[in-house]
């Protein structure tokens, strides 16, 4: 099958690779979709540290090819979208409630029982989040699949895997934004756009999109954004002062991942408001808050990691919004790829040409 490898930092490219079958509570998926993500580009150039060669992609969808032993309740036929995060319902946080933080397997690039499936001349090849999706087909365990209707088109259904739960979760999970309240969403990609439709579906008032780029901007506008700023002519937190009668936002997100960001996101968030940190910076990179500022103003500021997800609850949730017209996934698809053409797709990802670029099979 053809997969995108990467070999070595900064280099990938389309490689044939071999797949060994299902073992113990694995199962086969014959991809039908695989969204392009900015932590695909992270384990590329080496921001998230993963051991090379592997296979990216852990953004997908797509069909249930062949049932590993053990494995109850999937089979052959279903169509399931994929979980970067597998949960077991057993540890210690699926116990507390928060199973994106489930500790069945710390990802390393191996399948949980510590092997792999994906071989290339008979060496073995890691996949990024037991998926390693970006690829004809995985296999990958059977806690990371969530079973949806047949009837919802596996592309659009793909997003839900990542990008857009990571930003409907963050504002109706992690922040709970309430109805009439103002939101200020920084950076205006896949996850962003879905942090405002999130934004959106919970009932702000006033959602500021905040850009460098005209085309995000536009975009956002078009995903429930009521002002926009461009952030490479207007100062960020004075133009949400101006648009809340000088009191800044009740919800302030941060979805790229810079540290200047996130303290400006900080800033745009009135006294007593919710700052919620969701794009994942660098692990060499510190945010200095000021020590003073951060009791006396009162802010919340919390991370949000994959929308606070319980997959099999929030997956389907999200997809009957989907065909209920309420979320809007039609428009964040705006260029597909083959996986002959994933590395264009990473390029064009660089370039910020994409709400989502998806790979089809
Ligand atoms: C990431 C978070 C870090 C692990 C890989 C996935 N989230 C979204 O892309
Ligand atoms: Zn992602």
């Amino acid at each position: 099958m053809k997969a995108l490898v990467v070999q070595s930092l900064d280099k990938y490219s389309v490689e044939e690779v071999t797949l060994d079958p299902p073992q113990a509570g694995e199962v086969k998926i014959k991809m039908a979709a695989t969204g392009v993500c900015h932590s695909d580009l992270s384990v590329i150039n080496g921001t998230l540290p993963l051991p090379l060669p592997l296979v990216v992609g852990h953004e997908g969808a797509g069909v249930v090819e062949e049932v590993g032993p053990g494995v109850i309740g999937i089979e052959k036929g279903d169509h399931v979208v994929l979980s970067f995060v597998p949960v077991c319902g057993e540890c210690f946080h699926c116990n507390q409630k928060e199973p994106q933080f489930c500790r069945v397997g710390a990802p390393n690039g191996r399948m949980l029982d510590g092997t792999a499936r994906v071989k290339q001349d008979g060496n073995d090849l890691g996949v990024m989040q037991f998926l390693g999706c970006m690829a004809e087909y995985a296999v990958v365990p059977a806690i990371s699949c969530v079973k949806i209707a047949k009837d919802i088109p596996l592309d659009k259904a793909a997003l839900v895997g990542c990008g857009v739960m990571t930003g409907v979760g963050a504002a109706i999970n992690t922040a709970g934004v309430t109805p009439g309240s103002t939101v200020a969403v920084y950076g205006c990609g896949g996850v962003g756009l879905s942090i405002i439709q999130g934004a959106r579906l919970a009932g702000a008032d006033r959602i500021i999109a905040l850009d460098l780029a005209d085309n995000k901007l536009e975009m956002a506008r078009s995903f429930g954004a009521t002002d926009v700023v461009n952030t490479s002519k207007d100062n960020g937190p004075m133009a949400c002062k101006e648009l809340t009668d000088g009191h800044g936002v009740d919800y302030a997100f941060e979805a790229v991942g810079i540290p200047q960001l996130m303290l400006e996101t900080n800033a745009s968030a009135r006294r007593g408001g919710n700052v919620i940190i969701v794009g994942v910076g660098k692990l060499t990179d510190q945010v200095p808050f000021n020590a003073l500022m951060l009791s006396m103003e009162g802010k919340r500021v919390m991370g949000s990691f994959y929308g606070d997800t319980n997959p099999q609850h929030d997956f389907p949730m999200l997809l009957s919004l989907y065909q209920r017209g309420k979320l809007n996934l039609d428009d964040m698809v705006t260029n597909t790829y083959s996986i002959s053409e994933a590395p264009q797709a990473i390029e064009d990802m660089i370039k910020g040409v994409n709400a989502r670029g998806v790979i089809l099979y």
